[in-house]
């Protein structure tokens, strides 16, 4: 079965001011639609493809043959990531992580407004293209990471909690070449509930 593009889980203005309504439209309209039509034209190439979860495609981005996989980890790399960052967004967020989370956090960085800094660190460090990442293991110790391009926890064995995609089509027309503001910006729209979620279903 082909990939589809997944709904927004929301209107696209519904995260304004901090995330504008026509990246939104966009990013998810185009950016996205474009990663789900190139990962289906690729598994058309290599139809054993076909049953394969997006999850399974990720996770076993090494199995996948080697004519296709570059084009399999870029889009369904981007699908996957792109779904997931809809997911971990929602109006009028704000406020700091609670639950078992929370602890993992505090016990990895000290504090909410640490972690913050360290994620941000990663966000703006990432040159060029990607995307930054708060993964925890199976022990349940969370940690940072950032990855280039459309890659993501999964092919590296971890579990992604929170993500944020630095891609300049994620911020530029609202932010232009201020990452760090884009940053700052999100957190008034992460969706602890569900990285809560995700963290206890580790
Ligand atoms: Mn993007």
């Amino acid at each position: 079965m082909a990939h589809t593009l997944p709904a927004l889980p929301y209107a696209p203005d519904a995260l304004e001011p901090h995330i504008d309504a026509q990246t939104m439209q966009i990013h998810h309209g185009k950016h996205h639609q474009a990663y789900v039509n190139n990962l289906n034209a690729a598994i058309e190439k290599a139809p054993e493809l076909a049953t394969w979860t997006l999850d399974q495609l990720c996770r076993d981005i090494a199995k996948v043959p080697e004519g296709v996989r570059a084009a399999v980890r870029n889009n369904g790399g981007g699908h996957w990531n792109h779904s997931f960052f809809w997911n971990l967004m929602v109006p009028k967020s704000g406020g700091a992580p609670s639950g078992n989370v929370a602890t993992a956090i505090d016990k990895a960085f000290g504090d909410y407004a640490k972690f913050r800094e360290a994620f941000k660190a990663a966000a703006t460090g990432r040159f060029g293209s990607g995307w930054a990442w708060l993964v925890t293991d199976k022990a349940g110790v969370v940690s940072i990471e950032s990855t280039p391009n459309q890659d993501n926890p999964l092919m590296e064995g971890r579990h992604a909690l929170l993500g944020l995609d630095v891609w300049e089509h994620a911020y530029y027309l609202k932010y232009q070449n201020r990452r760090p503001d884009y940053v700052d910006a999100f957190w008034n729209v992460v969706h602890w509930g569900e990285v809560a979620k995700r963290y206890d279903a580790r």
